[in-house]
């Protein structure tokens, strides 16, 4: 636990790290179906071209989503009545984070920001960052999973929380397993409580399919160094040049799934894990989803989990939304 006045960092991390790598890349690669979950994306090098792939031009998200936060910042800000507490969950290097900030600071004079997210360094960095920008801006950082972290936030009882949940993280999520997770925000929050969500939404197969597999080759990158990961922290013997990278737009679902495809019949082995692992040519592993959204599909993510959409706001070129939901009682509570 790192500790001044400003600035505290937990990290809940620990040793499990590891363990739920290779747990996960046995489960994942003996399955039928191979998958790799998309969590395990973000080591230093992935969290790096992540960042590539957000100043991508195919890659209209970040852009979309800081330019709404630019324009609603302000009207975002005057929601509240007292100094808030202002929760992220997958903060990153908090680059879009810092329009909230510059809206909530003067008009409240202090703020307590606390952001979670998995990678303890990028925490460090960026709050250290904005510690030396924003005099007036407290940190407590929490590095662990989403749910771990939610459980570990002290806010001051007379602090309304803002929970941000941006950049269309929730889109990894299926849309049951979305329902299951913003339900347990709901359960974390006061009715003064406000929770703004970055959403993706559905559009035309060619912008979201060169979206999510780049021309330039980032997003292809950034899939095959899972395989990179596993060969150092699992001693596997991949070749990432042995497998192509697609994403394909299933309309139906809403969702861009992405896959990594064997390029032959090849055996890799996995030396940790005593693992030797046979694929034949054209066989897939699944790396992510990334589900969109109608707005009817927010209404019903909102109604199913006791929101109510208070604000839909949208880019110039409707491409991605920025929610406000506030709670509403639910019955039986
Ligand atoms: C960070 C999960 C929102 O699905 O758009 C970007 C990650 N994957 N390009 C997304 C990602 C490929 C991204 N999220």
């Amino acid at each position: 636990m790192l500790q001044n006045n400003r600035f505290s960092l937990v990290d809940l991390n620990t040793s499990q790290h590891l363990e739920s790598l290779a747990n996960e890349v046995r489960a994942g690669l003996t399955a039928t179906s191979k998958r790799i979950p998309c969590r395990f994306f973000y080591d230093e090098a992935g969290s790096q071209i992540f960042e590539e792939i957000c100043e991508l031009p195919e890659y209209y998200l970040t852009r979309a989503e800081s330019e709404i936060l630019r324009d609603r910042a302000h009207e975002v800000a005057q929601r509240f009545s007292l100094p808030i507490s202002l929760v992220e969950l997958g903060s990153g290097n908090s680059t879009k984070t810092r329009l909230l900030i510059e809206a909530l600071l003067p008009e409240y004079g202090s703020l307590s920001y606390i952001p979670i997210d998995i990678s303890p360094s990028v925490l460090e960095a960026s709050a250290l960052q904005l510690l030396d920008d924003y005099k007036q801006l407290e940190i407590r950082a929490i590095a662990g999973e989403y749910q771990d972290g939610l459980r570990r936030i002290r806010p001051e009882p007379q602090r309304p929380k803002l929970i941000l949940w941006l950049g269309s993280s929730i889109g990894n999520l299926d849309r049951a397993s979305a329902d299951q997770f913003v339900s347990t925000l709901r359960d974390a929050m006061n009715p003064e409580d406000r929770l703004l969500l970055g959403i993706d939404l559905r559009k035309d197969r060619e912008v979201l399919e060169s979206a999510y597999d780049d021309s330039g080759g980032v997003t292809a990158r950034f899939n095959r160094n899972l395989l990179v990961r596993i060969n150092r922290e699992l001693g596997g013997h991949f070749d990432s040049e042995a497998f192509d990278f697609q994403a394909i737009y299933d309309e139906v679902e809403g969702n861009v799934v992405s896959q990594l495809r064997s390029r032959r019949d090849q055996t890799v082995r996995i030396e940790d894990l005593g693992l030797e692992v046979a694929f034949a040519a054209d066989e897939t592993i699944h790396t992510e989803n990334s589900f969109k959204y109608s707005r009817a599909e927010i209404d019903v993510l909102a109604r199913n989990t006791g929101f109510a959409v208070e604000e839909h706001w949208l880019d110039a070129k409707n491409r991605f939304s920025v929610n406000l939901f506030a709670p509403i009682s639910r019955l039986g509570q």
